[in-house]
C-alpha cells in the first residue's frame, strides 16, 4: 500500500486505524482483504459480517483469529446483509463499509438465480439505507463524519467485449443472472450517490484467482480435480478469454480505492494478463506435472461471455500497480492447493457433491440436445 495522499483522500477511512465493516469477509477475496489489512498492524479495526453461505468459511480467517494482536482488532458477526436489524447497528460503528458479499458463481446463477437477486439487490439496498442514515446523523452532528461505502463489482457488468478494452463510462450490458444482479447493485449505489449524496465508490475487478478460492471456479476446480486425476470439464472450445488478477492485487486495489478513490467514481481493476482458458489450463497442468489428457470438452455455458478486458488507466492515475504476474500467481496458487488439501477437501464435501452432480447432469443434457439438434444420436 502507498501512503495516504491528502489531495485525493480525506475522512477517517483514509487514515490508518480506520474502523471498517467488511461484508462477505469470510469468502475468497473478502478474507484476503481482511488478512492483508490486519496483518499490517496499523491499528485498523475490522468487523466482518458474513452469512456463511456454502462459499463462506470462517477458517479463511483463522490466521487473524489465532493472532492475539489481530484478533483484538477483529470481530466476526454471522448474519445477512439483507437484514436491517443486523446491518444498521454495525454501520453506526464504522468509518467505511466494504461490500464483498454476493453470490459469485455464474454457473450457479444459471441454475438458481434467486439468491443472487436477494443479496445483490435487497442486500445492497439495506447497506445503502444504513449508510444514508449515518450520513444524516453526521450532518446532524451525532457522529463526527459520514461513512464511505465501497461496492465491490465486476468486469462482467460490461458483458462480452469482442475487441478493445472497457472503460468506466461504457454502457453496462450484463448477460448472466449473476452479472445482471451485480449491475443492479451498482446502479442502486449510483442512485444513492446522485439522489442522497452518500459517499460511495465502485470497483470492477477482473477474474480473480489465488489461495482459498472456492473449487467451483475454473482454476481451483481444475487444480483440485487434476490432483486427484479426475476429468477437467472445459466448456466449449476453451478459447474464451479472461484477464487474470491475483487475489492479493485485487484486495490491495480495493483498499487503494477505499483510501484514494474520488467520491461517486467507479474504477476498473484489471488483471495482469489476458489468456484463453486453454492457456490457463496448460499453465496449471504444467505446474502440477499432470497431462492434458485429463481435459474433457463439455457443453458450453449458456450465454457464455467470450471475452472480458478492461482499461486500467483511471486506477493507475490514483497510484495503484498490480504486483503479481500470472506465472508467479499461478505457481503460488497451485502450490497452495497442493499443500492445503485438507482445506479444499472439506469445502468439496457437504452440498458440493449434489451441486457438482447436478452441474454434470446439466452438461450431459446440453450435449445430448446439441447432438440431437445436429441429427446425431447422443
Ligand atoms: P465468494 O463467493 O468466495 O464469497 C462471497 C462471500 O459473501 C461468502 O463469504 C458468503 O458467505 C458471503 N455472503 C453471500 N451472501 C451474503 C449475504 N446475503 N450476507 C452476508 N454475507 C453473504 O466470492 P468472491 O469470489 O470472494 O467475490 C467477492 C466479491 O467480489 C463479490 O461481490 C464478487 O461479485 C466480486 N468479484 C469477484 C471476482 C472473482 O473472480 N472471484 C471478480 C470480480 C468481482
Ligand atoms: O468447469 C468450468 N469449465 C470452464 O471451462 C468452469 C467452472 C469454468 N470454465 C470457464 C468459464 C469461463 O470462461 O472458465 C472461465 C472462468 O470461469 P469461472 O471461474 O466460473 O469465472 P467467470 O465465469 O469468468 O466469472 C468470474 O470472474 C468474474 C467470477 O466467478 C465472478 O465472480 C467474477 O465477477
Amino acid at each position: 500500500m502507498t501512503e495516504v495522499d491528502a489531495t485525493t483522500a480525506s475522512g477517517p477511512w483514509a487514515a490508518r486505524g480506520a474502523r471498517l465493516l467488511v461484508t462477505g469477509g469470510a469468502g475468497f477475496i473478502g478474507s484476503a482483504f481482511v488478512r492483508d489489512v490486519l496483518a499490517r498492524r496499523d491499528g485498523t479495526r475490522i468487523v466482518v459480517l458474513d452469512k456463511l453461505t456454502y462459499a463462506g468459511d470462517r477458517t479463511n480467517l483463522a490466521t487473524v483469529e489465532d493472532d492475539p494482536e489481530q484478533a483484538g482488532r477483529f470481530r466476526f458477526v454471522h448474519g445477512d446483509i439483507a437484514d436491517a436489524t443486523v446491518v444498521d447497528p454495525l454501520v453506526a460503528e464504522v468509518d467505511a463499509v466494504v461490500n464483498f458479499a454476493a453470490e459469485s458463481h455464474v454457473d450457479r446463477s444459471i441454475l438458481d438465480p434467486e439468491a443472487f437477486l436477494v443479496t445483490g439487490v435487497i442486500g445492497v439496498h439495506v447497506l445503502l439505507e444504513a449508510v444514508r442514515r449515518e450520513r444524516d446523523r453526521a450532518a446532524a452532528g451525532e457522529r463526527t463524519s459520514a461513512p464511505r461505502y465501497v461496492q465491490v463489482s465486476t468486469d462482467e457488468v460490461y458483458g462480452s467485449v469482442p475487441s478493445g478494452q472497457s472503460r468506466e463510462d461504457d454502457a453496462l450490458a450484463p448477460r448472466s443472472p449473476y452479472s445482471a444482479a451485480k449491475a443492479a447493485g451498482e446502479l442502486l449505489v449510483r442512485s444513492y450517490v446522485v439522489t442522497h449524496g452518500i459517499d460511495a465508490v465502485v470497483t470492477r475487478g477482473s477474474n480473480t484467482y489465488g489461495p482459498y478460492q472456492h473449487p467451483e471456479k475454473l482454476i481451483p476446480l481444475f487444480i483440485t480435480n487434476a490432483i486427484d486425476d479426475q476429468p477437467l470439464p472445459l466448456y466449449g472450445d476453451g478459447l474464451q478469454r479472461r484477464d487474470w488478477l491475483f487475489v492479493s492485487d485485487h484486495a490491495g486495489a480495493i483498499e487503494h480505492v477505499l483510501r484514494h478513490g474520488a467520491s461517486g467514481e467507479t474504477y476498473n481493476l484489471p488483471g495482469s494478463v489476458e489468456l484463453t482458458n486453454r492457456a490457463v489450463v496448460a499453465a496449471l497442468l504444467d505446474r502440477l506435472a499432470k497431462p492434458w489428457s485429463l481435459v474433457r470438452t463439455v457443453a458450453d455455458r449458456p450465454g457464455h461471455d467470450r471475452r472480458y478486458a478492461m482499461d486500467g488507466s483511471k486506477l493507475a492515475a490514483i497510484g495503484w500497480r498490480n504486483r503479481v504476474p500470472f506465472d508467479e500467481g499461478i505457481a503460488t496458487t497451485v502450490d497452495w492447493f497442493t499443500a492445503n488439501d485438507r482445506w479444499w477437501r472439506a469445502v468439496r464435501s457437504g452440498e458440493w457433491d449434489a451441486y457438482y452432480a447436478r452441474r454434470c447432469a446439466v452438461h450431459r443434457a446440453r450435449r445430448s440436445d446439441r447432438l440431437a439438434a445436429a441429427g446425431l444420436r447422443p
